[in-house]
């Protein structure tokens, strides 16, 4: 792959626009608020386990352990809470809650990342000048070693995108504060400290990974510098090569709306899982951006687009009617495949997130053809999924809206929107992380059976359990 002229620059640039005494005494601020929280609600999870340790949360039935664990409760989760009918809350913020309450770029309308970040790190809603001081805390520690790059040019630029992001994450796992700290035996105490500093460090490089990425795949290596007057995600945009404001603003509200989704979806629950071995916080988050990476999960986003484009241009069509998606629609059910960006499975209602892009659309598009179809699918698949019987949830998720938006300002480029989900579920699961190792939250290791003690249990031949 050839190098750009000025490739070496690119490389090792690290912006910043705020004066670094006052990123440092930010951090440690933020660092100090997050610790007298985490000291209070450790004791108040003491209190609370004192007195009701023993209190049954529910009951665990066979389906349960034979059928994805649904509905079975076993995690705790600090930063967000979903509600089957009514969707996310990021400690307690609906969001269109968010999107009143949470600091704006200048001229924005749409909320700041780096706002809710703070408030699933914190609780508390940040002040505009907190959430700008956590742009420049990014801004000032998002270099990326040459070696990150180097890592991904090592792959065949064909290469999907998902996996040059996480061998990019596992380079750059080689900068853990943890993991050297643990090496020098750090005290358990210090845990979150070091952890914090690790999630800190890899939200502040992720975009310039991600969108070197980008660039790398889709616009033949012709890199683009940081801006270090942007905020986290109109940095993003810029650096990806969209300098619409528009984009911008989408950038801002996509990263905030796919940032977290309470504890137990798959890459929460895997970052969580694995990092309660005390595998430090890159190996976490790469792992649980593997599990991103399924069609199940994130990759749905660009299996919904690509749905789309497939029905497109089987039926010639910009904008498909209401019956050609039903036979459509019943065509890919009847192949055996599932209709990507519908169903969930907590939800059971219109994902919010789907509706929050679905007002951005009606804001910035109303006309757009492919935004258009999105919404006719919205009308046209739910009842169908319903007449099948079995699907417990027949309305969109927040994959169903994202690609057409995206299309809409040039990013076309299907393969790379699951990476823009991971760089903001950074947020999410990273904010978990701090809480997890500032707990003191021991390995996760739940108890395993087999069929044949199940059938003995049964016929009353076994415990099945024990402790
Ligand atoms: N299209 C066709 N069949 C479906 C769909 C769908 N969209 N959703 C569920 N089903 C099927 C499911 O495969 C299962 O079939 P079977 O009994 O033959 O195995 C049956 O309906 C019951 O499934 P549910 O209990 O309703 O759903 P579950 O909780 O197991 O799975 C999803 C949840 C999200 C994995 C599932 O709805 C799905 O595969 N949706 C399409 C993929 C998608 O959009 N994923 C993105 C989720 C959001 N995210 O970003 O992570
Ligand atoms: C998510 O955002 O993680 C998805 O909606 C999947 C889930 O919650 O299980």
């Amino acid at each position: 792959m050839g190098r750009m002229p000025g490739l070496s620059t690119f490389r090792q640039s690290a912006p910043a626009a705020t004066p670094a005494a006052k990123i440092t005494s930010f951090m440690d601020m933020i660092k100090e608020k997050f610790k007298a929280q985490a000291d209070l609600l450790g004791a108040t999870i003491k209190d609370i386990l004192k007195e009701h340790g023993g209190k049954k949360i529910g009951e665990v039935t066979l389906s349960q352990i034979y059928q994805g664990m649904r509905g079975m409760t076993g995690l705790v989760s600090e930063t967000s809470l979903l509600d089957s009918q009514e969707g996310i809350r990021f400690r307690g913020y609906s969001i269109p809650e968010l999107q009143q309450r949470l600091p704006k770029a200048p001229d924005g309308t749409e909320p700041l990342p780096e706002g809710l970040f703070y408030l699933m790190l914190i609780g508390e809603l940040p002040t505009e000048e907190q959430a700008n001081h956590l742009s420049s805390l990014w801004q000032r520690r998002s270099h990326v070693p040459n070696y990150v790059f180097d890592a991904i040019e090592a792959l065949p630029v064909g290469a999907h995108p998902m996996t040059q992001f996480v061998v990019a994450i596992m380079a750059l796992q080689t900068e853990s504060n943890f993991s050297k700290r643990y090496d020098g035996g750090m005290n358990k105490k210090d845990y979150w400290d070091a952890t914090f500093d690790d999630a800190m460090d890899l939200i502040a490089r992720l975009p310039r990974v991600a969108a070197y990425i980008y660039r790398r795949k889709y616009k033949n290596g012709d890199h683009i510098h940081p801006n270090g007057l942007l905020d986290w995600a109109g940095n993003f945009a810029h650096m990806m090569g969209f300098e619409d404001e528009r984009f911008k603003e989408l950038m801002r509200l996509y990263m905030t709306i796919h940032a977290d989704h309470e504890g137990g979806n798959v890459s929460a629950h895997t970052t969580h899982l694995v990092g309660s071995a005390l595998s430090d916080p890159y190996l976490s988050f790469a792992a649980g951006m593997n599990g991103l990476a399924g069609p199940l999960h994130g990759l749905a986003n660009q299996e919904v687009i690509k749905w789309i484009f497939e029905m497109r241009e089987q039926l010639g069509v910009d904008l498909p009617t209401a019956e050609q998606i039903e036979t459509y629609v019943k065509k890919t059910l009847s192949e055996g495949k599932v209709v990507p960006g519908y169903g969930h499975a907590v939800l059971r209602k219109t994902d919010p997130r789907f509706t929050a892009q679905m007002e951005f659309g009606k804001k910035h598009m109303a006309d757009d053809p492919l935004v258009n179809t999105v919404w006719r699918v919205y009308e046209t698949v739910p009842p169908i999924l319903q007449s099948l019987g079995k699907i417990k949830n027949p309305w969109p998720n927040v994959d169903a809206h994202s690609g057409a938006l995206l299309v809409h300002f040039g990013l076309v480029e299907y393969e790379f929107y699951t990476v823009l989900f991971g760089v903001s579920r950074a947020l999410g699961v990273l904010a978990s992380l701090c809480w997890d190792r500032a707990l003191g939250l021991p390995i996760e290791r739940p108890k395993s059976v087999t069929t044949r003690q199940v059938k003995l249990w049964l016929e009353g031949k076994d415990e099945i359990w024990g402790e």
